[in-house]
């Protein structure tokens, strides 16, 4: 049985490849920064992160990137030596191509693809040496927002990202909604384009088809879609968006998908992750193994004692050169924006630092010295939905932001640091619970104090804080941040469990 999730917590759309024994796995990062993780691994189970595409201004446009927008669905291959990385900045740059001659960095700045207007852009080489890239119509830009023309491909110079002719559209599924994330590949002598349709939530799958050349004429399998969990009662629902790698034991395939809670298993806290699982070949077409659950993850627990520099996990929103974050003997310290709003975290760019929810259970604790500001732990899907437990001079708050909705929960505190924290709980349906409490997926509870002296402020419903409620389809982030003055930060420690 492979790892499963096999990269937690929110990493979608993964794209994978192998050269020589090494494995190299790539996801999407939408608006926050550094932008495009990467993991290696030399059995394409485990998975250690070795740093992002996006380390520098300018990669991406991520400053004023609209929610939802940002580095979407990369495909990371190898050609002639160098590593290639298609994505599209959506809603920022476009389609562009980075290169590097190592995946650990650093990467190219990007190239903007011209002629290949979409999403979830592969780039895949013939034997005469030909590029071409494949994409998802959807148009993203101009009067034509949101129309979507199928899958579509052009040869292209690489170097430069233009286009070397008109788009040709290609096969596009079975006729679900969203044919995307294509990916080609060769497989002795057959060329195959496999693809996402079905949608990113709950219909999503993979279907796929062969021909004769890349350009195709292209015939879809006989039983279409390969994979999908849709309409079952899989622990892992939105099944799909996968890429293919040979390994020493036959074939993998990596895709996305989540893990929701409830009766209803309509929401899923940590959003779309990474999963793996095997496939064979029977008669030319891909048979994949049906994904299982790892069922003994073991508990982790990281203690960010901010005395070395601040490790690969860790995110800033929409800014890829913060000036106003510091470190200094062992603590962290956020100087709030000068223009910050009223809710701190209901900004475009907070100046907020954290890291993904990895795992069901939870629990993010701090200390928080705010004798010179306000600020504290924040738990966002994006700035119009997120929880905060926030400290200010001889008070603590805990807050809930729902769009429009804001409740808060406020207790006198002693001057002095105090520990905040945030922690989830997945919630079991059991017998004669009311409704809400049989679809809901968790509770988050947030809180201050240590030990004996804990104190419970606020136990807010979990399914608010989901995709599939909030305006992005990211997952959760938790964090330390500043909403006035300068606030430090010690001992940041994440507890995450499974079982
Ligand atoms: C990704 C596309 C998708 O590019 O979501 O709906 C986008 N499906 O494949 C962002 O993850």
């Amino acid at each position: 049985m492979l790892l499963n999730p096999a990269v937690s917590g929110f990493h979608p759309d993964p794209s994978v490849v192998r050269v020589g024994d090494d494995y190299y796995l790539a996801c999407s990062s939408f608006e926050y920064f550094p932008g495009i993780p990467l993991f290696h691994s030399t059995d394409a189970e485990h998975w250690t992160p070795i740093g992002h595409v996006v380390t520098r201004p300018g990669q991406l446009a991520l400053e004023d990137v609209p929610t939802g927008g940002g580095a979407w669905a990369p495909t990371i291959r190898f050609h002639d030596g160098l590593f290639y990385l298609t994505v599209a900045d959506a809603m920022g740059r476009g389609g562009l191509i980075f290169t590097a001659p190592d995946p650990a960095g650093s990467w190219s700045d990007g190239v903007v693809m011209i002629g290949a207007d979409g999403i979830d852009h592969d780039i895949a080489w013939d034997d005469e040496g030909t590029c071409y890239v494949t994409y998802s119509a959807l148009l993203l830009t101009g009067p034509e927002f949101g129309t979507h023309l199928g899958i579509q491909q052009v040869r292209m110079d690489p170097k430069t990202g233009q286009a070397l002719e008109e788009p040709r559209s290609l096969w596009s599924g079975t006729g679900l909604k969203f044919p995307e994330a294509p990916h080609l590949y060769e497989v002795d002598g057959t060329w195959y384009l496999m693809i996402a349709e079905g949608g990113t939530e709950r219909g999503h799958g993979v279907s796929i088809a062969r021909g004769p050349s890349p350009e195709g004429p292209f015939e879809g399998a006989p039983v279409n879609p390969v994979y999908s969990h849709r309409s079952t009662s899989h622990p892992v629902q939105n099944a799909g968006h996968g890429d293919l790698v040979r390994t020493d034991d036959g074939w993998q395939m990596v895709l996305l998908g989540t893990r929701p809670g409830g009766m209803s298993q309509m929401f899923a806290p940590l959003g779309r992750e990474t999963f793996t699982t095997r496939v064979q070949w029977v008669d030319g077409w891909p048979v994949v193994e049906r994904l299982e659950l790892t069922a003994d993850l073991a508990p982790v627990e990281v203690r960010s004692s901010f005395a070395e520099p601040l490790g690969l996990e860790w995110l800033t929103i929409r800014d890829a050169a913060p000036t106003w974050v510091a470190r200094a003997d062992g603590r962290l310290t956020i100087s709030a924006a000068s223009d910050a709003p009223a809710v701190a975290m209901d900004a475009h760019r907070p100046h907020f630092v954290g890291r993904r929810q990895q795992h069901l259970a939870s629990r993010c604790s701090v200390v928080v010295d705010a004798s010179a500001g306000t600020g504290g732990l924040s738990v966002r899907y994006d700035e119009r939905h997120h929880y905060d437990i926030e400290v200010s001079a001889g008070l603590v708050r805990a807050r809930v932001r729902l769009d429009q909705i804001e409740q808060t929960w406020e207790a006198p505190l002693p001057d002095g640091p105090v520990e905040v924290w945030i922690a989830t709980s997945p919630v079991v349906p059991s017998p004669g619970a009311d409704m809400p409490d049989l679809v809901t997926c968790d509770l988050v509870r947030l809180g201050y104090g240590r030990g004996a002296d804990a104190v419970e402020l606020a136990v807010v419903d979990g399914r608010y804080l989901t995709s599939d409620v909030t305006s992005s389809f990211t997952g959760r982030v938790t964090g330390m941040y500043a909403a006035s003055g300068v606030v430090s930060f010690e001992g940041f420690r994440y507890e995450g469990s499974d079982a």
